[in-house]
């Protein structure tokens, strides 16, 4: 298993509309595994194969939600997902705010809008096909995913006045880390 470099914007490589996925082989295997561990060690709940250079229709989930709802200090339990070649079947009518991030828009959040429901369809990395309603925390980091599938960030879905502001602040961000660096 191995960490992979995460693609940031404006890097053209999250644009790329990611393409379905055929063989089911060990290569494949092998990239799910490294996208888990390059999701925990970022950390992050949700990882798209695009967004560590691969622009194939795969993507894993891991909530991550500690193991007691009452405490949050509480150990997570690791309930890994895998979603290949994942549609969306259906959608409730009812959208809801999350204030979403991206590893590939580091450090910067802003509430998104999203049905708060889904029928979703998807493969696991064997082949095998589920279909299942989702709603809560894990249809927002869903939908969240499949648009990196499609080339789109959380950050096309804020008004342009939004996206500018996020956009400054993460030059700015960079900015100062780049000096933390010197
Ligand atoms: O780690 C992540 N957190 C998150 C929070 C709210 C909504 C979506 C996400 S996904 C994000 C990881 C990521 O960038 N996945 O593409
Ligand atoms: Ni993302």
């Amino acid at each position: 298993m191995a960490i992979r470099r995460i693609y940031e914007t404006p890097d053209p490589m999250l644009r790329q509309i990611s393409k379905p996925v055929e063989t089911f082989d060990d290569e494949l295997e092998t990239l799910v595994a490294d996208m888990l561990e390059t999701m925990y060690a970022a950390p992050g709940i949700g990882l798209a194969a695009v967004q560590v250079g691969v622009p194939i229709r795969l993507l894993v989930i891991d909530l991550q939600e500690p193991e007691d709802p009452e405490d949050p200090e509480s150990p997570t339990v690791k309930d890994p997902k895998v979603f290949i070649n994942p549609e969306i079947l259906w959608h409730s009518e009812n959208d809801v705010p999350y204030t979403e991030g991206c590893l590939s828009v580091p450090e910067q959040y802003a509430e998104v809008m999203r049905p708060d429901r889904i029928r979703a369809r998807w493969q696991d990395e064997k082949g095998k096909t589920y279909e299942e309603e989702i709603e809560g925390l894990l249809a927002v980091c869903l939908q969240h995913e499949m648009d990196h599938l499609n080339g789109v960030l959380f950050i096309d879905h804020l008004s342009r006045l939004k996206r500018d502001m996020v956009l400054k602040k993460l030059a700015k961000w960079r900015k100062e880390q780049q000096q933390k660096a010197a």
